[in-house]
C-alpha cells in the first residue's frame, strides 16, 4: 500500500469546490430508472446516456471523480473511444462501484447485508489496469420497527472495512457508503441516533482492519427525517443534526465526507449541504473535513427526465447536469441559493453553462 498515493487521490476527490458523480447504478437499478422515465432498457440506450454524462462540456470544473457500474468502465462510446479516456481528458478520476448488491440478511427479516468480498482482490487488480483510481461499496441499514439489528449494523461494518482494506492494499480509494435509509415514517432524532450507531461500528471495525483514515471517503447519509414522517425538519435542523452526528463519529483524519442524496430532490440535496457548508464556516471549530457531494439521483435525476432517451434532447440534457454540478459546487461554499434554479448563475463560479456551446467539443 502506497499511502502517499492513497492520500494524495483521496484529498484531490475532495479538492476545493468539487465533488462525485455517482453514475453507478448497476443494470437492474439503471433499467428500472429507464423503464420510469419510458427510455428502453438497452445496453446501446445505456451507452448513450452514460456517453452523454461524461461528455458534458465544463463538468470537471465541478466534478472530481465519477464512480461507474462495471459495464461503463469497460464501454467504448459511440465514437470508440471508452468512457474512461473520455473522463480523463475532461479531468475527472474515474472510480468503481466494487460491491455486487445488498443481499437479505440471514435470520433478520427485512435487512440485508452488502456482498462481493469473494474475489474482490482480483477483481481490484483488473479495475486497477482499466483505469480505476477509487472504489465504492454501499452498506444499507434500513430503520423500522426494531431495525437495525446490531446483526446488521455489525455485518455490513465488517464488509465495508475488509472491502476498504483490499482497495487500500491495491493502491485505490475506497469510498466508504453506509446508507440509513430515508424510508419510513422516523423521525431525525432516530435517524441521528441510527447513523450514530451505524458510524461508530464501522470506524470500529475501519481501525481493526488497519485501514489508513487519510486515504479513504467516507459517503454517508445526511440526518433527516423519514420520508413518510409528517415533520420535515427545517435546513438549518438538518444540518446541525448532521454535523453534530459527524463530529461525534468520524475521526479527524478522515480525507472527506461525500454525502449520497438517497431519494431527495435535486433542490433538497443542494440547499441541505449548502446549509451544511455554512455551518461549517462559522463552527466555533474549523470543521476537520470537506463536506462535498457524491449524488446519483439528485444530480442526474433532471438530465435524465430530459433526455428521455432522444438524441436531439442530449444538449439540454447535458445543461441540465451541468446546472445540478454547478448549484452543488455553490453550495460547498454556502452561495446556493433558490435563485440559482433559474439558470442565474453567480459571478464568483469558475465558468458559465454557455461553455456548452463551444464548438469542437468532443461528442457534442
Ligand atoms: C445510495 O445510492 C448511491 C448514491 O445515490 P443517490 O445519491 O441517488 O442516493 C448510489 O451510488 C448507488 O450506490 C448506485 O446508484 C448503485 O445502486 P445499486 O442499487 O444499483 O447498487
Amino acid at each position: 500500500m502506497n499511502r502517499r498515493r492513497l492520500a494524495a487521490t483521496a484529498h484531490a476527490l475532495v479538492a476545493e469546490g468539487k465533488g462525485l458523480l455517482a453514475m453507478d447504478e448497476s443494470t437492474p437499478t439503471c433499467n428500472k430508472r429507464f423503464a420510469a422515465a419510458g427510455i428502453p432498457q438497452t445496453v446501446d440506450a445505456r451507452r448513450a446516456y452514460r456517453e452523454l454524462l461524461v461528455t458534458t462540456p465544463g463538468l470537471g470544473d465541478c466534478i472530481s471523480g465519477a464512480i461507474l457500474y462495471d459495464e461503463t468502465i469497460r464501454q467504448q462510446d459511440s465514437h470508440g473511444v471508452l468512457m474512461v479516456e473520455r473522463l480523463v481528458a475532461a479531468g475527472i478520476m474515474p472510480g468503481i462501484k466494487v460491491d455486487t448488491g445488498a443481499k437479505p440478511l440471514a435470520l433478520h427479516p427485512g435487512e440485508t447485508v452488502t456482498e462481493g468480498l469473494d474475489g474482490l482482490r482480483d477483481r481490484l487488480a483488473d479495475y486497477a489496469l482499466l483505469g480505476a483510481r477509487f472504489a465504492k461499496w454501499r452498506g444499507v441499514i434500513a430503520l423500522g420497527q426494531g431495525l437495525p439489528s446490531m446483526a446488521c449494523i455489525r455485518a455490513n461494518a465488517q464488509a465495508l472495512a475488509r472491502y476498504a482494506a483490499l482497495c487500500q492494499e491495491a493502491d485505490i480509494v475506497p469510498i466508504v457508503e453506509p446508507e440509513v435509509l430515508m424510508t419510513g415514517n422516523h423521525t431525525l432524532a432516530r435517524c441521528q441516533a441510527a447513523t450514530a450507531d451505524v458510524l461508530a461500528a464501522v470506524f470500529d471495525e475501519l481501525a481493526t482492519q488497519g485501514v489508513a483514515l487519510d486515504g479513504l471517503i467516507l459517503k454517508p447519509n445526511m440526518v433527516l427525517d423519514g420520508l413518510d414522517c409528517p415533520e420535515q425538519a427545517s435546513l438549518e435542523s438538518v444540518a446541525t443534526a448532521t454535523i453534530a452526528c459527524l463530529l461525534e463519529h468520524v475521526p479527524a483524519g478522515v480525507a472527506g465526507i461525500a454525502f449520497l442524496s438517497g431519494g431527495q430532490s435535486a433542490e433538497l440535496a443542494s440547499a441541505r449541504l449548502n446549509a451544511m457548508n455554512i455551518q461549517a464556516q462559522y463552527a466555533w471549530q474549523q470543521l476537520p473535513w470537506p463536506l462535498v457531494f457524491s449524488f446519483a439521483r439528485a444530480i442526474q435525476q433532471p438530465a435524465l427526465d430530459l433526455w428521455h432517451g432522444d438524441a436531439s434532447n442530449r444538449q439540454e440534457a447535458q445543461e441540465a447536469l451541468l446546472h445540478r454540478a454547478l448549484c452543488n459546487h455553490a453550495a460547498l461554499r454556502g452561495q446556493y441559493d433558490a435563485s440559482m434554479e433559474d439558470h442565474v448563475v453567480p459571478d464568483a463560479l469558475p465558468f458559465r453553462p454557455a461553455r456548452l456551446a463551444a464548438p469542437g467539443h468532443p461528442g457534442l
